[in-house]
C-alpha cells in the first residue's frame, strides 16, 4: 500500500496513476474537506484531519503534495521514504523532460517551448505545476515540457532533464521558507543531472553548480540591436515577438536555448515566438471602455511579477490604477514603493491589504475585488490603464488566481 499525501489535482492524478497499475492506495489530508474529494475511486481508503504517524507509517513509502510541508512533524514520524509526483514521474519517463522554473514567467516559458515542439511536429506533452499533473500527461509522448516549482523540486531527485532552467529568483513564498537562500535551494535542485543547464546572466542565484548556457545582458542569448542573438547570430526582430515587455524578451531568450538543448529546429522555434500570445491572466487585455483599458495579470502572485507589469507599462501616455492585495505570503512588499511612478491610484483588497496600501500616500482601502473594480473605473480618464496585478496570492479570497482573474472579468463586463 502507497500513501498519498494531499488530495489536489495532483494527488488524484496520483492515486489514478497508482490504481490503474494495480498498486493499493491510502490517501491522507489534513483538510476536512479537501476539493477531489468526490472524485477519489471508492477503493481509495480516505484519512482526513491531523496526521497520524502510525496510519502513515502502515504504508510502503508518501508521495506527498507540494501542499503540505515535507518535515511536517508526522511525515518525518512516519521514519517512510517522501517523494513527490514530479519523483514518480521521473522514475518511470523514458522520454526527453525540459524542465522549467523561476519566480517569475516560469508558465510562459513553458508553454512557449511546448508550442515550439508542437510547431516542429514532435509528440509533445506540456504540464506539471500548470495544466495537467505529471502522472495525468499521455504516457507516449516524445518530449515532456514541465514547469516546476521549488515546492515540486523539493521531493523530486531522479529527473534527468536534457534541458533545464531556473528563468529568475525574487521572494516568494516566505510563508514557508525561512530565507531566501532557502527557496533558492530547493529551486537549484532543478539542475541535479541536467544535460544542459540554461540561466539568467543577469541573476547570480540562478547560476548552475556544474556552469551552462545564459540569456541576458551577458548571455550567449540576449538582445542586441533590436534583434534575439544567439552570440553573434541574430535570430530574428524583437517587434516580431507577439509576446511584449524586456522580460517577455527574456521568456523568449530562455525558451530558444531550452528549444535548441531539446533539438527543436529553429524555424519551428520563430514561428512560434511569432504567433504566441501569452497565457490567459498574465497582462492579458480584457476590454477598452470609453478609452480606458482593463488588464487582468492575476497571475502576479508575487512582487516581482507586478514589478514586470509596471515596467512594461512605462511608456503608456497615461496612468495606471492598480488593483492589488490578497496574502503577500509574509513577502516585504516596500521594494514596490519606489515603482508607483506611472500609478496614480493604488486601490488595495484582502487580507494584507492595508500592506498593500502603505505602498503609496492615498491609497484606497477596500475588503474586496468586488468593491475595487468599480472605484477604479470612476478614477479612469480616457487614456488610463486599470490593471489587476496583485502581488499577492489569491487564496486568502478565491480558490487560485485563475477563480480571481474570471471574476475581474465579469467585473469589467458588468460596467
Ligand atoms: O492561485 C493563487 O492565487 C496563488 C497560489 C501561490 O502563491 O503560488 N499557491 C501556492 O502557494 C501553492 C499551491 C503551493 C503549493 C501547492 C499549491 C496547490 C495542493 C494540494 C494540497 C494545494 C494545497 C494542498 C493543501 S494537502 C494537506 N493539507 C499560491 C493541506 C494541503 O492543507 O495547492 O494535507
Amino acid at each position: 500500500m502507497i500513501g498519498v499525501v494531499g488530495l489536489g489535482i495532483s494527488g488524484l492524478a496520483t492515486i489514478n496513476w497508482l490504481m490503474e497499475r494495480g498498486v493499493a492506495v491510502r490517501a491522507f489530508d489534513t483538510r476536512p474537506a479537501p476539493p477531489i474529494l468526490a472524485e477519489l475511486p471508492d477503493e481509495v481508503e480516505v484519512h482526513l484531519g491531523p496526521l497520524d504517524p502510525l496510519e502513515l507509517a502502515q504504508c510502503l513509502y508518501l508521495v506527498v503534495s507540494p501542499g503540505i510541508a515535507k518535515d511536517h512533524p508526522a511525515l518525518v514520524k512516519s521514519g517512510l521514504e517522501i517523494i513527490g509526483d514530479v519523483e514518480l514521474f521521473a522514475r518511470n519517463c523514458k522520454a526527453p523532460v525540459v524542465a522549467i522554473t523561476g519566480s517569475n514567467g516560469k508558465s510562459t516559458v513553458t508553454s512557449l517551448v511546448g508550442d515550439m515542439a508542437s510547431k516542429a511536429g514532435m509528440r509533445v506533452a506540456v504540464g506539471g505545476n500548470i495544466g495537467v499533473p505529471v502522472l495525468a500527461l499521455p504516457v507516449d509522448a516524445r518530449l515532456y515540457v514541465l514547469e516546476l516549482s521549488s515546492f515540486q523540486l523539493e521531493t523530486t531527485t531522479s529527473l534527468k532533464p536534457v534541458a533545464a532552467t531556473i528563468l529568475n529568483l525574487s521572494p516568494d513564498h516566505l510563508d514557508r521558507y525561512r530565507t531566501m537562500a532557502e527557496y533558492g535551494a530547493a529551486k537549484q535542485r532543478i539542475y541535479q543531472g541536467a544535460s544542459y543547464c540554461i540561466y539568467n546572466s543577469d541573476d547570480a542565484a540562478t547560476t548552475p553548480p556544474q556552469g551552462g548556457v545564459s540569456f541576458g545582458s551577458q548571455g550567449l542569448y540576449h538582445l542586441a540591436g533590436g534583434m534575439l542573438m544567439r552570440g553573434e547570430e541574430p535570430l530574428m526582430a524583437t517587434a516580431e515577438v507577439r509576446i511584449i515587455g524586456r522580460h517577455n524578451h527574456m521568456n523568449a531568450l530562455a525558451a530558444l536555448a531550452l528549444g535548441e538543448a531539446a533539438g527543436i529546429p529553429l524555424g519551428a522555434m520563430i514561428k512560434s515566438l511569432k504567433s504566441f500570445r501569452g497565457l490567459p491572466h498574465r497582462c492579458e487585455v480584457v476590454a477598452e471602455k470609453d478609452g480606458v483599458l482593463f488588464v487582468n495579470d492575476s497571475k502576479a502572485t508575487n512582487l516581482g511579477s507586478l514589478e514586470a507589469a509596471l515596467d512594461g507599462f512605462a511608456d503608456i501616455d497615461g496612468n495606471i490604477i492598480l488593483l492589488a492585495g490578497g496574502d503577500a505570503k509574509g513577502a516585504d512588499l516596500s521594494p514596490l514603493a519606489a515603482r508607483m511612478g506611472k500609478v496614480s491610484a493604488l486601490i488595495c483588497f484582502g487580507q494584507d491589504g492595508d500592506k498593500v496600501a502603505a505602498l503609496k500616500a492615498g491609497a484606497h482601502r477596500v475588503e474586496t475585488l468586488d468593491e475595487a473594480l468599480p472605484l477604479a473605473a470612476s478614477l479612469a480618464k480616457p487614456g488610463d490603464l486599470v490593471l489587476l496585478s496583485p502581488a499577492c496570492a489569491s487564496l486568502d479570497q478565491f480558490t487560485n488566481f485563475e477563480a480571481r482573474g474570471a471574476r475581474f472579468r465579469e467585473l469589467v463586463e458588468a460596467l
